[in-house]
């Protein structure tokens, strides 16, 4: 079960004038960062509140670290702008065995390691009407998530 939009993923060119631009914008601060070697990426989460599944809604700030990552390339394609919308459930692995049974592609054969110790696995774009879909398991799921 889908409990919340975990983050919208947006891919920018420079990570430090992005997070600046959403906090003199907004307000919007930054809660995390990271570099995911695996998924070639450095990036900002700034949480932009909590749900009611006992979780929170992020926005995902993604520079790429090297020129072959995903990012990168799709940057190169098509500028900066939202890369991919993340859904947040207790259970990635229930519901990608879901999806998959459904037809949708689902890119790897186990969750892998996303933002803050959380799993995360990915839906192909061209199976989910364009969107690149990502499935979120937070790190410490409170018990009011279901
Ligand atoms: N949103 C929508 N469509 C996308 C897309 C995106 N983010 N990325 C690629 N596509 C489309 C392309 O436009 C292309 O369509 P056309 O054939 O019509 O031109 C098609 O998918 C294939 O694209 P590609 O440029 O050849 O890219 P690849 O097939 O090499 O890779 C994908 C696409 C989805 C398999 C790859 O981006 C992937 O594995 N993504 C998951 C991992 C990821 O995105 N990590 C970064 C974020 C990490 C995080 O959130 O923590
Ligand atoms: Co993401």
């Amino acid at each position: 079960m889908l409990t919340r939009i975990d983050h919208i993923g947006i891919a920018c060119f420079d990570l430090d004038k992005t997070v600046e631009f959403y906090r003199s914008t907004y307000g919007f601060e930054v809660f995390h960062t990271e570099v995911n070697e695996e998924q070639g990426v450095r990036e900002a989460m700034l949480k932009i509140n909590e749900t009611s599944d006992g979780g929170a809604s992020y926005l995902q700030l993604l520079e790429p670290t090297r020129e072959d990552s995903t990012v990168a390339k799709w940057l190169a394609k098509n500028g900066e702008g939202v890369h991919h919308i993340a859904f947040g459930t207790a259970d990635v692995d229930g519901v990608a065995a879901d999806v998959r049974g459904k037809g949708v592609r689902v890119l790897y054969d186990e969750p892998r390691r996303g933002s803050m110790g959380s799993r995360i696995t990915f839906l192909h774009p061209k199976d989910c009407h364009g969107v690149l879909t990502e499935l979120v398991t937070s790190a410490e799921p409170s018990s009011a998530e279901h």
